[in-house]
């Protein structure tokens, strides 16, 4: 595409479900984009995308890509991460990498902008954006932490299955299909394309994200532990996950279970939740209000709801999350670091 003021940017993952919308966030959020190169395997290279009216074709990656890009938002999965990571950085750009192959390393800042957006100040080039349960968790504990005390977490997940990406949302489709049509097809994707076995997901609930370790919780829920230590400062906070894949196509939501270092009442707890930027309190059992995934699909806040004390424990506290795991939990909060990083950069 023709260069504009602004930077030379670089999508590595565009075909994919996250790197599609990385693409349609920057046009949305108008960052300030000079060049756009779209780049994914050889697979698809050749593909056309569109951006800001243009029609852009995608690259293969290669050891050139990166020459003269400022920013790279990488999209493609551990291993690509972890193989052209490198590459970009020892070319003079900064990389925003939504995979987990470098959120836990130390001198990597892994940021939601809102929360810990100041934890930029030191990086390497590396920046990580957090895992999408993570992230939509992360927004509505920090306003509970800063006002009360976080004592220990206890999150359900309830995850999406374009979390796994367009080939289980390709299975979800499939498999809903052949069942109007009174037929069956073999799994293939869920819950983990690389296992040696599958389970169907249309009308059915996967308590499988991710591998498993040797202590029986899965890969995904380690993640949301450690991320969310990581990202709140608070590396002893007990945080416990159990992360479950639903027939939903769009919207993560969670069941959280919250012990507050100081007792709170609700009414407190709803006016810190909503003071909270991006934060929407979606609440009023009265009116039957409250926050469920179509309602969330293509919105970039995180909306709190079912917010009640617990019966037993006088500090306990439950609600429910919901966010739009492709946006908040990925291409936007990507996107919006790469403006917070903009900004810190050149004012
Ligand atoms: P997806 O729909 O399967 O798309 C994968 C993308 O990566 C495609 O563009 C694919 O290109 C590209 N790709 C795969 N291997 C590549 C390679 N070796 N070299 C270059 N490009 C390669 O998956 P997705 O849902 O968009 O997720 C992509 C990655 O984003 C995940 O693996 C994960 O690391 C991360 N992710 C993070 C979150 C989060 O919680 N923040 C959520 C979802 C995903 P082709 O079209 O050429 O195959
Ligand atoms: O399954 C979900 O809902 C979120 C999945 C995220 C994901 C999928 C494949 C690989 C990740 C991630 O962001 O942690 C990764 C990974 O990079 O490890």
């Amino acid at each position: 595409m023709e260069n504009r003021a602004g930077y030379h940017v670089a999508v590595l993952g565009a075909t994919g479900a996250v790197g599609r919308e990385m693409v349609r966030t920057l046009e949305r959020h108008a960052f300030p984009v000079a060049s756009l190169r779209l780049l994914a395997s050889p697979r698809s290279a050749g593909t056309l995308l569109p951006f800001s009216g243009e029609q852009l074709r995608v690259e293969a990656v290669n050891e050139h890509s990166f020459d003269g890009v400022d920013l790279a938002l990488f999209s493609a999965g551990g291993s690509a991460s972890r193989q052209w990571a490198p590459v970009a950085v020892n070319a003079g750009c900064v990389v925003i990498d939504n995979s987990s192959a470098f959120r836990m390393e130390p001198d990597v800042p892994l940021i939601v902008p809102e929360v810990n957006g100041a934890d930029l100040g030191h990086h390497h080039g590396l920046i990580a954006n957090p895992n999408c349960s993570t992230a939509q968790l992360v927004l509505a504990l920090e306003p509970l932490k800063q006002r009360f005390g976080l004592h220990r977490v206890i999150v359900s997940t309830y995850q999406a299955v374009s979390g796994s990406g367009q080939r289980a949302i390709d299975e979800l489709e499939h498999q809903l299909q052949a069942w109007v049509r009174g037929e069956s097809v073999a799994p293939a994707v869920l819950p983990v394309a690389d296992a040696a076995v599958h389970y169907p997901i249309a009308l059915n609930v996967l308590p499988q994200i991710d591998h498993f370790l040797a202590d029986g919780f899965t890969k995904e829920e380690e993640k949301m532990q450690n991320e969310t230590q990581k990202i709140l400062h608070a590396p002893r906070l007990a945080v416990s996950a159990t992360c479950v894949r639903v027939p939903v196509v769009r919207g993560h939501s969670e069941s959280v279970y919250v012990e507050l270092e100081e007792p709170a009442e609700i009414p407190e707890i709803r006016d810190a939740l909503r003071a909270f930027p991006t934060v929407v309190v979606e609440d009023d059992p009265d009116e039957q209000r409250y926050p469920y995934p179509l309602m969330c699909a293509g919105r970039e806040e995180t909306f709190v709801g079912r917010l009640r004390r617990d019966r037993y424990e006088e500090r306990g506290i439950h609600f429910w999350i919901v966010s739009d795991n492709l946006l908040r939990g990925a291409a936007s909060n990507a996107v919006a670091i790469a403006e917070t990083w903009a900004e810190a950069v050149h004012g």
